[in-house]
């Protein structure tokens, strides 16, 4: 099923409503039928991309355990603090945020749940790639047009998790404690490229300052090899509330700076091609597999080709070949001719 197909999905009576009245229910309501219920996507999306959109998503990545989930609460009620309302979407199931495998500051986590300038809401990392659930983005689309404008999104910094949350963050914080070694490792992963802001967490535990240090020279030498402009760096203890303010101030500033560079615009923009992009495909693709009867020739020929070697380029050329689009738009398969 994909999202592009024509069969609609009828939301139930009064959810919008009571969604656009504020009602928290029909929010939550909202980001399950986005997760469980494929048509309801483009319907959903449909109604609330007319409203403009003005919260900024706030990626936190990096390692497991080195306090994000902490370091996001914390974050969340210095967000409060300013006005702000605020949106938390944590992508693991065994996050704190659930309330149940909970780990975090137990009083700080729950003064944040009872808030109503507050919601936060758990998903399951779906792609079974420890990455972001593809629902995610839309999750936090329906909580900007709930009014939340500061939207944290917390998931697992490996493999695939960053590139996922680069996409869909404004802002991209990387999160790395010390002493654990797997720190200058993840930035070996390219994450340097991608971070906004790199805290170092956990500055309470020893090896602190020397992992701030790898850090600021790994960042000089990259400057010096003219890679692009080196991330911020932050330190702060998030359980004993340390170096908050600064990680606070250094996130703000980098709104503030993508607002008026356009960098913020440019990153909206290429979210929106990447989507549009990856709907025609996958509408372009399901249609190809009902024309064509399934994806049987595909398989018994990768098998062939992982057997005897060979190039799959003629038989995606000739099939590239067959799809024509005809006058309504949708793609047509003349008959395979006889070999
Ligand atoms: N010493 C110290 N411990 C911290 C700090 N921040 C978080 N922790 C502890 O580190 C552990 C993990 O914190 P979480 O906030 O759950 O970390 P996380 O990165 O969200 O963990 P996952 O989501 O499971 O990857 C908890 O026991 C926290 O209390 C800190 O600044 N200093
Ligand atoms: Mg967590």
């Amino acid at each position: 099923m994909n999202p592009t197909d024509d069969a609609q999905f009828v939301l139930p009576p009064g959810l919008w409503e009571d969604f656009l009245s504020g009602g928290r229910l029909a929010c939550a309501r909202l980001i399950s039928l986005i997760e469980n219920e494929p048509f309801a996507r483009t319907e959903i999306r449909d109604r609330l991309l007319p409203r403009p959109g003005g919260a900024v998503r706030i990626g936190v990545t990096g390692p497991p355990g080195v306090g994000k989930s902490t370091l996001t609460a914390a974050l969340a009620r210095r967000a409060l603090d300013e006005n702000h309302a605020v949106g938390i979407i944590a992508v693991d199931p065994t996050s704190p945020f659930t309330g149940g495998a909970f780990l975090g500051d137990r009083v700080r986590m729950h003064s944040l749940i009872g808030d109503p300038r507050v919601f936060i809401r758990s998903m399951a990392a779906r792609d079974g790639r420890g990455g972001l659930s593809s629902a995610a983005p839309d999750a936090a689309d329906i909580l900007d047009a709930f009014g939340m404008d500061r939207i944290f999104i917390e998931t697992l910094g490996v493999g695939q998790a960053e590139l996922d949350v680069m996409t869909c963050a404004d802002v991209l914080a990387l999160v790395l404690q010390p002493g654990t070694g797997d720190a200058i490792q993840t930035l070996k992963a390219g994450i340097i490229e991608t971070a906004d802001l790199i805290i170092v967490n956990k500055t309470d535990m020893p090896g602190a300052d020397d992992l701030l240090e790898s850090l600021r020279f790994l960042f000089d030498s990259a400057g010096a090899a003219g890679k692009r402009n080196a991330p911020l760096l932050c330190s702060a203890s998030a359980v004993e509330g340390r170096g908050l303010d600064e990680v606070w101030t250094a996130l703000e500033g980098l709104i503030v700076r993508d607002r008026e560079t356009g960098r913020l615009r440019e990153k909206r923009r290429a979210r929106l091609e990447g989507e549009i992009r990856t709907a025609i495909s996958g509408s372009l693709w399901e249609r190809y597999v009902a024309l064509a009867g399934g994806t049987a020739d595909i398989a018994l020929l990768a098998e062939r080709l992982s057997r005897e070697g060979g190039s799959p380029y003629p038989f995606i050329r000739k099939e590239c070949g067959r799809i024509k689009l005809v006058r309504d738009g949708r793609p047509e398969l003349p008959p395979k001719k006889k070999e």
